[in-house]
């Protein structure tokens, strides 16, 4: 209904011609909406088929990886963990579940794991590509029971910057595809403080700032907007990066 209405506006817009185009209403909704086309547009090209993202051959992991963004975690807690080697940390599943969970990094790796060479793409505008090794998060939320009501996972990080701790969102679409996982193994090791450890998620169809690192645990909710300040991540909130950062 939007939509129509949006291309209804368009059409007259053009119909009267467009010298106003900042001024009317209807670009207005078109900046705004651009972002929903983007994902329906990303989503619909595949016809109904699971779109997967590249993956690589372990021979073309790329020789360094760089850290970006935070890249330690400035945390007690968090030091105390990293010095213990994560035995005493727990990965939380809470919100909309029928069994709310606190695994060990053990228990996440005693789960079915997938392994797969991907590219990460940050907007900064470099790329890396590494073999990441983890649970599918949709094997975690077949464990915890995911409520009807749920349509978002909400990602909780350990880091902060000034406005306070990262976090991510993705809806169930992301959450469910096959190559979405939570890795604790890059390139066959642990993975590293400089790239999230003990755990980050990887969810390969979209831009590296989605790719959360330092889990803390996630949470099922119905909507975003008492998340933060309503954008569905960190960067959305405070810089206005696109929620959807589907590639
Ligand atoms: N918790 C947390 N996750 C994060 C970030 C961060 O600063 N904190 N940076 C994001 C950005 S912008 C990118 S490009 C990648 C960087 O991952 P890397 O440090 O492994 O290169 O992590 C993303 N996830
Ligand atoms: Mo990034």
């Amino acid at each position: 209904m939007q939509r129509r209405n949006l291309l209804a506006a368009m059409a007259a817009a053009f119909l009267t011609g467009c010298s106003k185009i900042g001024e009317s209403a209807w670009f207005g909704a078109l900046v705004d909406g651009a972002e929903s086309w983007h994902r329906g547009l990303h989503r619909g090209l595949g016809f109904g088929r699971i779109q997967m993202a590249p993956e690589f051959d372990r021979s073309e992991v790329s020789p360094f990886f760089r850290g970006n963004g935070n890249t330690e975690v400035d945390s007690d807690d968090y030091r105390a963990h990293l010095a213990n080697g994560f035995t005493d940390w727990r990965f939380t599943v809470t919100g909309l579940v029928d069994n709310p969970l606190a695994l060990s990094l053990a228990e996440m790796k005693a789960l079915r794991q997938r392994t797969q060479v991907t590219r990460h793409d940050c907007v900064e505008g470099w790329s890396a590509i590494a073999e990441w090794t983890g649970p599918q998060l949709s094997e975690i939320l077949a464990l915890a029971g995911v409520q009807p009501g749920a349509r978002y996972v909400v990602f909780r990080c350990a880091d902060s910057f000034r406005q306070g701790p990262y976090y991510e969102s993705c809806d169930m679409d992301d959450a469910l595809h096959p190559q979405t996982i939570l890795a604790h193994t890059m390139n066959g090791a642990d993975l590293p403080e400089l790239n999230g450890a003990p755990l980050r998620l990887r969810i390969e169809r979209q831009l590296g700032y989605k790719h959360a690192k330092y889990l803390t645990g996630i949470e099922l909710v119905t909507s975003l907007d008492d998340i933060g300040l309503g954008q569905g991540g960190y960067w959305e909130d405070h810089v206005g990066y696109q929620w959807y950062a589907g590639i």
